[in-house]
C-alpha cells in the first residue's frame, strides 16, 4: 500500500443530505483542492474557511456550490497526512464531481478503510484503535458507541499493556541466563519462574473472561417468543418493540412467519424474534410456521416461554419447557390481568394493560448482563479477532509453565514464551502482517 500519494473520497454517506464531505489525505491535498476553490481567506490549519467551489479553465470560473474547507496541517491530522476537507451541500452529483476533481490533478480513489489504515501505518493510533473506529461507527446502541470510543481511547491496549512489559522482562531474564549459564546454572529458580508465569496468566484469564459479555456488547443477542397459540406472544412482542408491529388476532394461528425486530436492552441489541404458536398444525402454512418456530428455538441465544396464566398448564407447555431445559430462557405468565395472583415462578405479565412489562425487561436485562457495564472504562475484549489471540497467549503460557515442570532447557522455554508474545503484540498490531491489515481494513466503507 503506497502511502505516499494523495487519496480521495466521498466521507459522508451515499444519498443525498444538508451537507456531504469529500476528503483529500496527503502531500498534494493542498496543491489538488485550491485550483477549484475560490476562498475568501488563505487556509489556516484547523479553521473552517468559507468559500466558491468553481470549475476551473478558461474565461471566467463558472460557480457550482458554496462550501466550507477545512484545512489539517500535518502531522495533525486523522491519518497524520495534510488533510482538506471540503463540505458542499449534499448532492452526490456535486461531490462526484470533486472527486473527479481531485483525480484529474493526481488524487488516487482511497481504499475502504484506507484513511484509517494510513493513521494506524503512521503510528498515530494502533491496531484495537482502528478498529474501534469501525465499530463505532457500525453502532446499533448508544452503549455499543461508548464501548468502542473507549477501546478508540486505548482502553484495551492499556489493559495489555502491562502484560506484555511483563512478559517481555521475564523473556529478557531468561535470555540473559541463556547467554551467561554455562554450566546449567539457572539465572531464576524454576518456581520463581512459575510464579511469574502464573501472574501473567491471571490479568490475561480476565481479559478472557470478558469475551462472553463483550461480544454480546458487540454482537447483541436473539431473543425467541415461543409458546402455544393465543397465549399472548405477539401481544408481547409488542409490548417490548413499543410499536404494533406484529398482527394481534382473537384467533389463534395467526402468527405464521416469523417477525423480528431489534430493540436496546440494557445498550445491548436484542433482535427478538416472535413466532407462530406451537400445536398441531392446521394447515400447510401454519406447519412451516411451526417449523421456523422451533428453528427460532434452537437458534435463540435467550427464550422467552409464554403461557397463559388464566389456563390450567397443558401438556404441551410442559414440553416446551422441557425443551429449554437447561437454557437461558425466562418463563412468562401473560394474561395475569385475567387472574388473581398466584404463586410460581417466571414472570407474570399483562400485554393487555402492560402490568409487568418493565419487570419482563429487568428479567431479559439480568440474562444480557446489564450490570458488566462498569467494566467499559477498564477496556474489555468484543472481538472475535482479539479473543483468539488472547487465548493463543495462554496456550503459549500453558506450555512455557509445563516446560518449567519438566526442566525442559530455557532456549525451548523461551520458544513457548514468545509464542505467548506474539499474540499480544497482534492484537494492538505490533507485528501485524499484510494478510491482517487487509481483513480488518477491507471491512470499513470507503472515506473513513
Ligand atoms: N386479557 C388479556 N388478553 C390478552 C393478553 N395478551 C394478549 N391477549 C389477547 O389474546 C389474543 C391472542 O393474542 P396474540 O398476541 O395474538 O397471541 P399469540 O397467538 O400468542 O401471538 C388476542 O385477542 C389478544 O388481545 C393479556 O395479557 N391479557
Ligand atoms: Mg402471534
Amino acid at each position: 500500500m503506497n502511502l505516499d500519494d494523495t487519496i480521495v473520497a466521498i466521507a459522508t454517506p451515499p444519498g443525498r443530505g444538508g451537507i456531504g464531505v469529500v476528503r483529500l489525505a496527503g502531500p498534494e491535498a493542498r496543491k489538488i483542492a485550491l485550483p477549484m476553490l475560490s476562498m475568501k481567506h488563505d487556509l489556516d490549519p484547523g479553521r473552517a474557511i468559507f468559500g466558491e467551489l468553481a470549475e476551473p479553465g478558461a474565461g471566467d470560473p463558472q460557480r457550482i456550490d458554496e462550501v466550507v474547507v477545512t484545512y489539517f496541517a500535518k502531522p495533525h491530522s486523522y491519518t497524520t497526512d495534510d488533510i482538506i476537507e471540503i463540505s458542499a451541500h449534499g448532492s452526490p452529483v456535486v461531490l462526484r464531481h470533486v472527486v473527479e476533481l481531485a483525480l484529474a490533478r493526481g488524487a488516487r480513489l482511497a481504499e475502504p478503510g484506507e484513511f484509517t489504515m494510513r493513521a494506524f501505518l503512521n503510528g498515530r493510533i494502533d491496531l484495537t484503535q482502528a478498529e474501534a473506529v469501525r465499530d463505532l461507527i457500525d453502532s446499533q446502541t448508544l452503549y455499543q458507541a461508548k464501548v468502542a470510543a473507549q477501546q478508540l481511547d486505548g482502553a484495551l491496549s492499556r489493559r495489555l499493556q502491562p502484560i506484555k512489559q511483563e512478559l517481555v522482562k521475564l523473556i529478557a531474564t531468561l535470555e540473559a541466563g541463556v547467554d551467561f549459564a554455562e554450566d546449567d546454572v539457572s539465572v531464576l529458580p524454576a518456581d520463581q519462574i512459575l510464579h511469574h508465569i502464573a501472574a501473567l496468566r491471571l490479568p490475561l484469564d480476565q481479559l478472557a473472561s470478558t469475551f462472553a459479555y463483550g461480544k454480546l456488547v458487540h454482537e447483541g443477542l436473539t431473543l425467541a417468543i415461543v409458546g402455544r397459540p393465543n397465549v399472548g406472544k405477539s401481544s408481547l412482542f409488542n409490548c417490548l418493540v413499543e410499536r404494533e408491529r406484529a398482527i394481534v388476532t382473537a384467533a389463534p394461528g395467526t402468527t405464521r412467519d416469523l417477525v423480528s425486530e431489534t430493540v436496546a436492552i440494557g445498550g445491548i441489541p436484542v433482535k427478538l424474534v416472535d413466532t407462530a404458536g406451537i400445536r398441531r398444525a392446521l394447515d400447510e402454512a401454519e406447519s412451516i410456521g411451526i417449523r421456523k418456530s422451533h428453528e427460532a428455538l434452537a437458534d435463540a441465544d435467550l427464550v422467552l416461554v409464554v403461557v397463559d396464566a388464566s389456563q390450567a398448564t397443558v401438556p404441551e407447555d410442559a414440553e416446551l419447557l422441557q425443551q429449554v431445559a437447561g437454557r437461558p430462557a425466562i418463563v412468562v405468565h401473560n394474561k395475569c390481568d385475567l387472574v388473581p395472583s398466584h404463586e410460581g415462578t417466571g414472570v407474570r405479565t399483562s400485554a393487555l394493560t402492560g402490568a409487568g412489562i418493565p419487570e419482563l425487561r429487568q428479567e431479559i436485562l439480568r440474562h444480557v448482563g446489564g450490570d458488566h457495564g462498569a467494566q467499559a472504562e477498564a477496556g474489555f475484549l468484543t472481538n472475535l479477532r482479539h479473543q483468539n489471540l488472547v487465548q493463543e497467549s495462554l496456550v503459549g503460557l500453558s506450555a512455557a509453565a509445563s516446560a518449567v515442570g519438566k526442566r525442559i532447557p530455557h532456549e525451548m522455554l523461551l520458544l513457548d514464551l514468545y509464542n505467548a508474545l506474539r499474540p499480544l503484540d497482534e492484537i494492538t498490531g505490533a507485528t501485524t502482517t499484510d494478510d491482517i491489515l487487509n481483513l480488518i481494513f477491507s471491512t470499513f466503507c470507503i472515506g473513513k
